[in-house]
């Protein structure tokens, strides 16, 4: 597995950025020369919709991910696959699309038809992959596996994850060349073993598959039917080199097949599946974010206003932030009981700090998103109850979609909180300390991913124990100058060296260093 990097000092070198991008730069420029690149997501990297003329306009994705995979091609033929989210997707269905200073991208939407789509994404990937991953279910009450979930399986998961290996297949065909496939995520755990099983050995890719969400252990899994687990490990063993986001994620996957591939060899040492004459290698490669991109951002004229217009709102209290999208995962109803236990047992915090909830609505459609947003309001409202006063209102929550705004909060907490339950990395403590001016302080879940490369700078806590939590808010508000310098400047040098262009690096290095 990947050899983790030795946290600990924090030797300022202001060229080491430049010289990690040239660096990946050089790479990826080699490693395309002679091959040519597909990837495959549930999202595409822009939308379309159509403009009063009748002529369609594309909007890029947002986000570090976009940008990372589609800057990759620069330097090759690049088409990325996806699932048509609007109508005007649909109807474009395929094409060039051009990219600032990208070049061009081709990018494929596929159709499914509207149920196959729900039961892939609606029933299966989302809620019942994401929530066994994240550990949520409820196992006394949920999930009930009934038959809906069965159709949903049957025609709705492997019918779409056959459909992107079609296209992926048609397209590796019609190349000739030697090509990478990068498949992202849960949505499409079956598609490598379609595409194995569909072509000829001499035809067939080499397919990288990264998993952005934890991967608990083998118990964890026995949550679903047999056949569901293992065509899902089986599809995995298909891929050439099986990405998580941390070594534990990885671990728990060798694991796995362990206990419920029987035909599985696995070797530990080596991060290695073998499985139906076919080696998986799995590695981790934490993903981070586009540190000069992010920077960029925060120097515009549009977060300073936003940072401005918070400003005047938190005066000159001490500010607690933080930044999600509406996700029971990301366990703000604790944070919000956390706060409300550190007031009760520090009140020399009434009205001197505030906290600060950015939350973005997020999967609306299920119930249980829609029941926790109502629950969070209720605990920020109940705590507003108890401790507001009329100068003082002890928790705001903003939602919307609004990234500038979230970069001008992240320039200006004391305390930025992440403490979700699981989460597969989550950028927000990353961002956090590269946006910040104030050497604020991060609180971070020993569940997230971020926790294996960023322990060394944050106060970790254990995301259910609600008084550890309000301990630790007290002493990051009460830290004092130098120590939150220093732990700002160390997350700041870890965030740096390992931006998004090194998690890109590293995949393409382990696939050309192991000769695929
Ligand atoms: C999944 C995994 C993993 C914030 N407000 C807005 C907005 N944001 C940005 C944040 C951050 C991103 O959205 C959210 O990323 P996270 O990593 O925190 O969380 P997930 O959405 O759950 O992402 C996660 C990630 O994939 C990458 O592999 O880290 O573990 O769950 O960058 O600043 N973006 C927009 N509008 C906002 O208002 N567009």
């Amino acid at each position: 597995m990947r050899r983790s990097l030795a946290a600990g000092n924090t030797p300022q070198d202001p060229g080491l950025e430049e010289s990690l991008r040239h660096r990946c730069e050089a790479l990826q420029a080699d490693f395309f020369s002679n091959r040519v690149l597909i990837i495959a997501a549930n999202r595409g990297p822009v939308t379309f919709e159509i403009t009063e003329d009748g002529s369609p306009r594309f909007q890029r994705g947002e986000g570090g991910l976009v940008t990372a995979l589609i800057g990759l091609c620069r330097h090759t033929d690049a088409t990325w696959i996806a699932c048509a989210r609007t109508e005007a997707d649909a109807t474009w269905q395929e094409g060039s699309v051009p990219l600032a200073h990208d070049g061009a991208i081709r990018v494929q939407f596929l159709s499914p038809d509207e149920s196959a789509y729900e039961g892939y994404y609606n029933i299966i990937a989302n809620p019942l992959l994401w929530f066994l991953q994240h550990s949520m279910w409820d196992i006394p009450r949920a999930p009930v596996i009934d038959r809906a979930t069965w159709e949903a399986w049957e025609d709705g998961y492997v019918v779409v994850n056959r459909l992107f290996a079609e296209a992926i297949a048609a397209q590796v065909r019609a190349t000739h060349r030697p090509t990478l496939v990068m498949l992202q995520d849960y949505h499409l755990y079956l598609v490598a073993r379609f595409l194995r099983d569909g072509m000829r050995r001499r035809e067939r890719p080499t397919v990288l598959h990264f998993i952005h969400i934890p991967w608990p252990g083998p118990e964890y899994w026995r949550i679903l039917p047999p056949a569901m687990r293992q065509a899902i490990l089986d599809g995995l063993c298909a891929v050439d080199v099986l990405g998580f986001q941390t070594r534990e994620d990885g671990l728990d996957f060798i694991r796995t097949c362990q206990s419920h591939l029987p035909r599985a060899y696995v070797n530990y040492k080596k991060g290695r599946v073998w499985y139906r004459n076919h080696a998986t290698h799995v590695r981790d490669f934490p993903i981070s974010i586009d540190v000069e991109a992010l920077r960029h951002l925060a120097e515009s004229q549009e977060v300073a206003e936003y940072r401005s217009e918070i400003q005047d709102v938190v005066g000159d209290r001490q500010l607690i932030v933080r930044i999600d999208r509406i996700e029971p995962s990301k366990n703000i109803i604790r944070g919000f009981q956390a706060f409300e236990e550190m007031l009760e047992l520090y009140p020399e915090h009434c009205e001197q700090v505030m906290f600060l909830a950015l939350l973005v609505p997020s999967r609306m459609k299920v119930d249980e998103y829609q029941d926790y947003l109502d629950e969070l309001m209720a605990a920020a409202g109940r705590i507003n109850a108890k401790y507001g006063t009329s100068e003082w209102e002890p928790v705001r929550v903003l939602m919307g979609e609004n990234y500038p705004r979230a970069v001008g909060a992240l320039q200006l907490y004391d305390v930025l909180l992440v403490n979700a339950i699981a989460d597969g990395m989550n950028l927000v403590a990353k961002e956090g300390p590269i946006a910040n001016r104030r050497d604020g302080v991060l609180v971070l879940s020993e569940r997230t991913g971020a926790r294996e490369q960023l322990e060394s700078g944050a106060i970790v806590i254990s995301p259910c124990d609600v008084y550890a939590t309000a301990e630790a808010l007290h002493q990051a508000l009460v830290m004092p100058p130098e120590e939150r310098q220093e732990r700002s400047e160390r997350l700041r040098w870890l965030i740096q060296r390992e931006d998004i262009n090194a998690w890109l690096r590293c995949q393409l290095e382990t696939i050309a260093e192991l000769g695929l």
